[in-house]
């Protein structure tokens, strides 16, 4: 953890009626609290901040609306997924202050892997595929460069690392001797699916889903799908329109954040170790463009502001 990140807890807010449990990046989950004051094991509140994450940092900068953005996207995946895998909604009746980016869950018993499926290859699974022509234990056709689209999605799981560190490529038989044959192949094959019918449903609205994170949880017997799904902040969106194998693509959602803060405009030095500086209006503004771009062309409708 780099240390002139804020303390992700402190930017948690209080809701009366809920104990904050855990905070993430850009996320907080709290437990919701019984009558006798004590936190319900049974569900959860996962509550979407505005914050933002660029080359590994939190900017100070706030999206206005991101997480509401964020939050009504996942909704309309899980509507979208609702054939291929049960979730974890159990309502969107949340407390007015977090009205619209909060959640009430199941609590589940979660799996200790992410599960990413690539469609194209880019970062990790590009450098790993450089290296011997594998991603994950999956032989991959010779030729493929930065951004090519994949024969079909592959599995390629990580470690969950603590926060502040990153994940590391899991080798499938690690997720075996972790969650057992059945639930691996399960996962794998369900982390495949969720990103080819995302895909599906997005290159008919401009854009391309590169990767994607999911997590599942096991209720009973049950493995049900968690967390976020399909959003900008679990997976790479690509502007179907630019897409260029080749080299790196641009981001949908923050190419003008990267971009600014790379450039001599921001003053910053990424390699200097030192935070990002706040971002100007114009960035801010185009920024929150995009996400609410991206919301409204994959749903079709329109984004309401809380
Ligand atoms: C759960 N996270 C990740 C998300 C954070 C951390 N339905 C669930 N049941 C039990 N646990 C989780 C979930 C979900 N979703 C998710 N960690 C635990 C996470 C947001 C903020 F700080």
């Amino acid at each position: 953890m780099t240390s002139s990140q804020p303390d992700a807890a402190a930017a948690a807010v209080d809701l009366p009626g809920y104990a904050h449990v855990h905070s993430g990046k850009v996320r907080d989950l709290y437990a919701p609290l019984d009558a006798a004051g004590a936190p319900r094991d049974d569900q959860l509140l996962l509550v979407a901040s505005d914050r933002l994450s660029a080359f590994d940092f939190i900017l100070e900068t706030p999206i206005p609306d991101k997480g509401a953005v964020l939050t009504q996207l996942s909704l309309w995946w899980f509507e979208q997924l609702h054939d291929l895998v049960p979730n974890h909604v159990v309502s969107t009746d949340v407390p007015a202050q977090v009205a619209g980016r909060a959640v009430l869950v199941r609590r589940l018993e979660m799996l200790p892997v992410e599960c990413v499926a690539r469609a194209y290859l880019t970062g990790g699974g590009l450098r790993e595929y450089q290296a011997d022509g594998h991603v994950s234990g999956v032989r991959l056709p010779d030729g493929l460069v930065d951004g090519s689209r994949l024969p079909e999605p592959i599995f390629t799981p990580s470690t969950k690392a603590p926060v502040g560190e990153h994940d590391q490529p899991m080798p499938y038989a690690d997720v075996v001797a972790a969650v057992g044959e059945r639930t691996a192949q399960r996962a794998k094959d369900l982390t495949t699916r969720i990103l080819a019918r995302g895909n599906e449903i997005a290159a008919a609205r401009g854009i391309l889903i590169a990767d994607t994170k999911v997590e599942f949880g096991i209720d009973g017997d049950e493995l049900v799908l968690a967390d976020e799904v399909l959003t900008p902040d679990s997976s790479r969106f690509w502007p179907a329109d630019q897409w260029e194998p080749g080299h790196t693509q641009p981001s949908f959602d923050k190419e003008y954040v990267r971009e600014w803060l790379i450039s001599p405009a921001s003053g910053w030095d990424k390699a200097s170790g030192q935070a990002p500086p706040p971002l100007p209006d114009e960035v801010l503004e185009r920024t929150r463009a995009k996400y609410v771009e991206a919301y409204e062309r994959l749903t079709g409708r329109t984004f309401v502001a809380g």
